[in-house]
């Protein structure tokens, strides 16, 4: 058998229709194995059998239930069938659940199958030729141009025909890639003794093999792959594609109920919006109120949900946006099909795929039929300066990753940076920001070296590695430059005006005057009538001027002075207390003790226990 074309049947069919029967005739498996299953006579579970079929090999059945009240079993083991085997009893003729079973393969989008008119042997050909042509009009709309087989179980007429036609279906069946992310929906889950805790299921996407972790969702928990069966043999792997058993250590089985999720990455995470696509069955009249809630049938979960869809045009049965909004998390990737019933009466009324399993709060509705590469740049927009992460986009898109990752790289509109896809178009507004921003600082503090990087970065709406990304470019291209924690435009420096030229005059003169003692930066701005903090941490970047305490600055030249007469009387490393050196310095307390704060924070002196030590050069 071809390793990428594992394919799997199910079957579909009203009530007692010969479902199970066929499916022993063609397997020699019973699935029917439940006491009250044998007792009632009909299917309540559903059932697994693998069938050889010449050609393609093993491929696996999922047998459904036929009874109206069993319709979310038959969901469960429909979604994530390649080919369905519809039953069709002779005799009866198309019924209710016939109709109701090809609507949920039609909204499962399963597009290929079989036919099976059952217990032809109760009929004559006449009447088997009716049945036909109502089977035929009955399955236009989910399978078209299906073979029709009539069969008997009880003559066995028939049934190589129906082989025949089911291979020729199996072969027609699209390989599926195994590149891709694990998910496995758990259909069942049991204790058997010696083993522990069994699931089943079919996988749906990737591989999983002996040994190897899964987490099970929507809870978190994780459990270790102790074993995998597939058609009854121990495998080391199961791929996309296969019918698997899995025994999971370290788990009870209360806690796989059906419709959790098995995955093996940690981009899945339950969901509780999505946008989806969705339809309603033709000739149906259904109103969306906000508050009617409908069941959603994804995979093997079933879970209550709200649909919200704006504009929606109700005369028509056309697809249109809704957000849905789950009762109860569930795990979901783009282009899973759900089916949508309600609860009373209980009835299939539409269904979709879905668009964006994680839509944001509020999330905008698309146009419906979007594409993959559509729906990509639609979320990179939505996302702006924060960017998409890479890693959840194969299961936000709907490609294996390898696959989406290559859209990424296909659009010209988008670039990857760190982990994260942005538009193109962001990135250059964010560029250009940073030279508005830098530009205008320079503008409104010509004295300053340029924006506070942190300023800078507080300007750029967006996630930290994109800004550090934005700017890192900015540097590289030498448009603008950084020294000491600031930006500035490439080759600016700090340029006075004439009038703060000016301004600069009268502070350099007044403090050189002032000596040891200069006047406070609220006595230079009233005496210059303006802010003098801004010119004098410019002349302190020249090294004209050196902040002594934060209100008061000395002309370095008369600094250096009052430091060398300082050294000078604390010669032979002699202690000295503040009276002291304050008669030695000639100093007022008010100048004297910010002034040894400073030597002290700068090394010329330290402490000792009754005054100062000289300890600089
Ligand atoms: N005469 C005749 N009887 C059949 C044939 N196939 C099935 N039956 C009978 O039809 C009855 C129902 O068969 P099942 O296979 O249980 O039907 P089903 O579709 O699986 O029923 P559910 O699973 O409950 O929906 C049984 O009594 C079968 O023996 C057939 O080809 N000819
Ligand atoms: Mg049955």
């Amino acid at each position: 058998m071809d390793r990428r074309r594992r394919v799997i049947l199910g079957t579909a069919g009203h009530i007692d229709h010969g479902k199970t029967t066929l499916v022993r005739a063609l397997t020699g498996v019973d699935t029917d194995r439940l006491p009250e299953e044998k007792r009632r006579g009909i299917t309540i579970e559903l059932g697994f059998a693998p069938l050889v079929l010449e050609g393609v090999g093993t491929i696996g059945v999922v047998d459904v239930p036929g009874h109206e009240a069993f319709v979310r079993t038959m969901v469960a083991g429909a979604t994530g069938i390649d080919l369905a085997l519809v039953v069709v009893a002779a005799d009866e003729g198309v019924m209710p659940q016939t109709r109701e079973h090809l609507e949920i393969l039609r909204l499962l989008g399963v597009t290929r199958g079989v036919v099976a008119l059952t217990k032809a042997d109760l009929v004559d050909d006449e009447w088997l030729a009716l049945v036909e042509e109502d089977v035929r009009a009955a399955t236009r709309g989910a399978l078209p141009d299906v073979a029709i087989v009539a069969t008997s179980a009880q003559t066995g007429a028939g049934l190589p025909e129906l082989r025949a036609a089911l291979l020729e279906a199996a072969r027609s069946v699209p390989a599926r890639t195994h590149d891709d992310l694990f998910r496995l929906p758990i259909d069942r889950a049991f204790t058997i003794k010696g083993t522990g805790t069994v699931v089943t299921g079919t996988v749906w996407s990737g591989s999983i093999a002996r040994d190897e972790s899964v987490r099970i969702l929507p809870g978190g928990r994780m459990a270790r792959v102790r074993g995998i069966q597939g058609h009854g043999a121990q495998r080391d792997q199961a791929d996309a594609g296969a019918r698997t058993a899995l025994a999971l250590g370290g788990v009870d089985v209360a806690e796989v109920p059906r419709g959790s999720t098995l995955v093996g990455d940690s981009e899945w995470r339950p969901t509780t919006l999505a946008r989806a696509d969705v339809a309603f069955v033709p000739d149906l009249e259904i109103e969306l109120r906000p508050r009617t809630r409908f069941r959603i049938h994804t995979a093997t979960t079933e879970v209550g949900a709200r649909i919200v869809a704006r504009d929606r045009d109700d005369s028509t049965n056309a697809p249109f946006a809704a957000r849905l909004v789950f009762d109860e998390p569930v795990v979901l990737r783009a282009g899973d099909r759900f089916v949508i019933r309600t609860s009373a009466p209980l009835d299939t009324i539409g269904g979709g795929v879905i668009t964006d399993p994680y839509a944001p709060r509020r999330a905008r509705l698309w146009p419906p039929g979007l594409s993959a590469a559509e729906r990509l740049e639609r979320l990179a927009v939505e996302a702006g300066g924060n960017g998409l992460e890479v890693r959840d986009l194969a299961v936000r898109i709907g490609l294996p990753p390898r696959d989406a990752e290559a859209a990424v790289r296909a659009s010209s509109v988008m670039t990857v940076i760190g982990t994260r896809v942005v538009m193109r178009a962001v990135i250059e507004d964010l560029e250009q920001t940073v030279l508005d921003a830098t530009r205008a600082y320079h503008e409104m503090y010509p004295l300053e070296p340029g924006i506070p990087s942190h300023a800078l970065r507080g300007r750029l709406r967006a996630a930290p590695e994109i800004v550090d990304a934005v700017i890192a470019g900015q540097l590289n291209a030498g448009i603008v430059q950084s020294s000491a924690g600031y930006i500035h435009m490439a080759g600016w420096t700090p340029t006075p005006t004439v009038a703060q030229e000016h301004s600069l005059k009268r502070l350099r003169d007044r403090l050189s005057a002032a000596g040891a003692e200069p006047p406070s930066t609220d006595e230079l701005a009233a005496e210059l009538g303006g802010d003098a903090g801004p010119l004098l941490r410019f002349l302190e970047r020249t090294g004209e001027v050196v902040q002594v305490e934060p209100s008061r600055y000395f002309a370095a030249p008369q600094l250096q002075a009052l430091v060398d007469r300082l050294r000078s009387s604390m010669a032979n490393g002699s202690e000295r207390t503040p009276g002291e050196l304050r008669d030695a310095l000639g100093l007022s307390r008010k100048f004297l003790i910010p002034f040894l704060e400073y030597s002290d924070r700068v090394g010329y002196t330290r402490r000792g226990s009754n005054g100062r030590v000289w300890q600089g050069a």
